[in-house]
């Protein structure tokens, strides 16, 4: 029933910062074969053989959701918006990163759930905080003597667990009957629509559509209710799930939504195929654009040390020959290097300045906020290579 139809070659842990470029470390890289499936039973579209997690979530987690004004500022709107409309007493977060969307509520109200140690210690003096896999064994922790949670909220963090079961009994337990259970992930359907083939990595085990969290939710008695489009990870999904009996009623924007899905052939297979091809196009229009700046003496950099440039670098073969270095804002991946590719990482204070000709675009999905941050620069002729929604010069 699963089906591949996207290989994006061999491929380091997108987290693998590397501190140093010495043989032994070189040695104990990590690589495995990035492929992508599509289910046909339950429309889920996958990585078909998924890393070991506790290789991916260590106490070394690179990421920092509070990186960005653009995604401090969704998670405030986000928590406000629920707050109005679920008015929840107990909320549970799964996958808490640096506390960026529990930090909006009253610190005894919530639960946060967050393997990686050394962003679990982040939150942990403030909020109650369980630096653990989220599984059953921690639902019955957490909640086997307590009032159960009104509102279980996990943004960019159920795509990353490759054991949906264990997932979904596990939320099922620790939700209350009238409770709400919302997810934050990318669209598939923006995904295809963008040629954004770089969000998949050895994280992202599942870029879900809405047809496929409807199928899966159901096999754990609960019931998708409504789902909305949001701005964030160039194009995400907001899914509110509750359990089968409840009182919430099927949305009509989720109906409509479902409709569109299908509309677009997100249950088949050939669109999967079609997409795949587009993307082996997209990267010969990407090495083409690369290696004639190069050509011309061009300096080119990349902005932002993304886990989604990771893909991008790799399955391009883009390498330091092509890109002096990466620029990024994330204090613990300055001074590394870009994993697999080991593209070193600095700061944008000392890397972005008028020899830049050329910067790809790493981050696009902060490409608003990123160009305002440097509209000096674009005025002074500073362009961006993006390879989304196809690769091309952009600017100003
Ligand atoms: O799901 C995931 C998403 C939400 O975050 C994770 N598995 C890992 C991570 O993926 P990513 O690295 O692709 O996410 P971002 O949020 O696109 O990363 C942006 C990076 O760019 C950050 O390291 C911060 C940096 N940045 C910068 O250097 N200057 C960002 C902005 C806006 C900037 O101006």
């Amino acid at each position: 029933m699963k089906k591949t139809f996207l290989k994006l070659g061999k491929q380091p842990l997108a987290n693998s910062f590397l501190s140093n470029l010495t043989k032994k470390l070189l040695r104990q890289e990590f690589f495995y074969n990035l492929n992508v499936s599509f289910n046909s039973k339950n429309f889920l579209v996958s990585v078909s053989n998924p890393v070991n997690p506790k290789l991916q979530y260590t106490d070394n987690y690179a990421h920092r959701a509070s990186e960005s004004a653009t995604m401090r500022n969704a998670f405030k709107q986000t928590a406000r918006k629920l707050k109005k409309r679920f008015n929840p007493k107990i909320i549970l977060e799964i996958g808490s990163n640096d506390g960026v969307f529990i930090k909006n509520f009253n610190r005894k109200k919530v639960i946060a759930v967050e393997p990686c140690k050394n962003l679990a210690n982040l939150t942990k003096i403030r909020y109650k905080t369980f630096p653990n896999f989220w599984d059953k064994k921690l639902a019955y922790k957490i909640f086997k003597k307590s009032k159960k949670a009104d509102l279980i909220f996990s943004a960019n963090t159920i795509s990353h667990i490759p054991n949906l079961n264990e997932t979904f009994q596990a939320i099922n337990y620790s939700l209350s009957e009238k409770g709400v259970l919302v997810i934050e992930d990318p669209s598939l359907f923006s995904v295809i629509k963008n040629n954004s083939y770089d969000q998949f990595y050895d994280e992202h085990v599942y870029v879900f559509s809405t047809l496929s969290i409807s199928k899966v939710v159901e096999e754990f008695d609960l019931r998708l209710f409504h789902a909305e489009h949001i701005q964030t990870h160039g194009g995400s999904m907001r899914y509110y799930i509750c359990k089968k009996d409840a009182i919430y009623r099927k949305s009509k924007k989720l109906i409509s939504i479902l409709k569109s899905e299908r509309n677009n052939k997100l249950h088949k297979y050939i669109t999967f195929k079609k997409f795949s091809i587009r993307v082996q196009k997209s990267k010969k229009a990407l090495k083409k654009i690369f290696k004639k700046l190069k050509n011309k003496g061009n300096k080119i950099i990349s902005y932002g040390a993304t886990y989604k440039s990771t893909t991008v670098f790799n399955y391009c073969n883009i390498d330091s020959k092509l890109i002096d270095y990466v620029t990024d804002t994330t204090l613990n991946k300055q001074g590394r290097f870009t994993p697999g590719m080991h593209i070193p990482i600095i700061s944008p204070e000392k890397g972005m300045n008028e020899s830049v000709n050329y910067a790809f675009l790493g981050a696009w999905n902060f490409k608003k906020e990123i160009f305002r941050k440097e509209k000096i620069l674009l005025n002074k002729g500073l362009r961006f290579i993006s390879h989304v929604p196809w690769p091309q010069i952009i600017g100003k």
